[in-house]
Order: structure tokens, then sequence, then C-alpha cells
């Protein structure tokens, strides 16, 4: 089994790559590694940011690694939060800061269409490779479920009748943007 190391900070999506990845490969830790870092993440893409994160790690570690940038697009708000994500009601706000806000901005509106990018950097071996995921979808009026985390509760993907925090984990990792980024990197890795 090889190892990789997933450079974030984010504890949830390190459960839900553990999830997806299976067996073949062991996924790694920043605690794992004994790093306790900030990694920064100040460029205007999620491609950008993606390769910012894991070239940071990598510069410090040597291991093999990826980084996931993420970002919730909203058609009626010109694409925000997009790379703003993590940070949208301000520095140091909670899940449930920004969703107020997104709410907010959406009330009234009749277009909620809105869909959730990943980008993925890896590197192995010192080369760069990226993978991208999408979905779409709409967000909702209110929350919806419990699961999950960040926008999940008020983003309904296309097809569904479920919010993302209302669906089995396993589902969620089925069509959601990072399953579809996690799903290209290991063809890769494993063809
Ligand atoms: P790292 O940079 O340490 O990986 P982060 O939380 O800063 O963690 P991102 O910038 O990629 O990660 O994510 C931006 C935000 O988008 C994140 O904080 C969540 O609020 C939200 N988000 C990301 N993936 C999501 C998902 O699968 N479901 C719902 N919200 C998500």
């Amino acid at each position: 089994m090889s190892d990789l190391l997933f450079a974030t900070n984010n504890s949830h999506k390190l459960r839900e790559i553990q999830e997806i990845i299976g067996n073949e490969f062991r996924i790694l830790s920043l605690k794992d590694v004994k790093l306790d870092i900030d990694i920064p993440e100040t460029q205007e893409t999620i491609e950008g940011n993606a390769v910012q994160k894991v070239r940071f790690v990598y510069e410090l570690t040597g291991l093999n690694c990826f980084a996931d940038d993420t970002g919730l697009e909203i058609d009626a708000l010109n694409g925000r939060p997009g790379v703003y994500s993590a940070r949208y009601a301000g520095e140091g706000c909670s899940f449930d800061d920004n969703i107020n806000k997104i709410l907010r901005e959406l009330t009234g509106v009749e277009n909620r269409k809105a869909c959730f990018r990943c980008a993925i950097c890896l590197i192995t071996d010192g080369e760069e490779h990226i993978f991208q995921g999408r979905v779409n979808g709409v967000i909702t009026t209110e929350r919806k479920g419990t699961d999950g985390f960040g926008y999940d509760p008020v983003f309904l993907p296309d097809g569904h009748r479920q919010t993302f925090a209302m669906m089995p984990a396993y589902l969620k990792n089925g069509i959601s943007h990072r399953g579809r980024a996690v799903e290209k990197m290991v063809k890769w890795l494993t063809c």
C-alpha cells in the first residue's frame, strides 16, 4: 500500500477522502507526520490554491502529497463565494455564518443554481498533476440535514431529493465534486 500525505487542516475533508480512496492507498494527515502548520491559500482560483497548498507541504516534507481546494459557485451571486468559500462571512467565521450569509443574499432570488468545484493537485516524485470534479445543484431556502460539513445542509444536487447533509457519506462521495476529482486521481495513480 502506498502512502499519500493529504495537505489539509480540514478534518471533514480528510475523513471523506479516507472513505473515498479505498484500500490501495493510505492517506496520511498532517498530524500523522507531526506538522502543525497554517497552509497559505492566497491565489485567485481554486486550481491556484490547490497548487500553492501542495507545493508548500511538499517543500516541507518531500513526501508524495496532494491538496484539495473547493469552492461553491452560485450563479445569482456571480460565482461567489467561489474561492472565498471558507471565509465568506469573514476571517474566523463558522460554517453556520457562511450559510446565513448566502441565504440572506439569496432571499427572494428565484435562480438558485450553484455548483461545487474541486481541484486536487498531486505531487508524486516531484511532478505536479491536477484533477478536477464538479457537481451541479441548487441552494435550498433553508437548512436540511445534519451530516456532512460546510454548505452541505443547503446544497441539493441535481437529480436528488436530499441535500448533501441528508445523504449517507457513500452517496455524497459517489456524486460529489471531491468524489469525482479523487476518482480521477486514483485512476491516474493506478493506471
Ligand atoms: P484546507 O485548505 O485546509 O484543505 P479549507 O476548509 O480551507 O481546508 P477549502 O478552502 O477548500 O478548504 O474549502 C472552502 C470551504 O468550502 C470549506 O471551508 C467549506 O466551508 C466549503 N466546502 C468544501 N468542501 C465542501 C463540501 O464537500 N461540502 C460542503 N462545503 C464544502
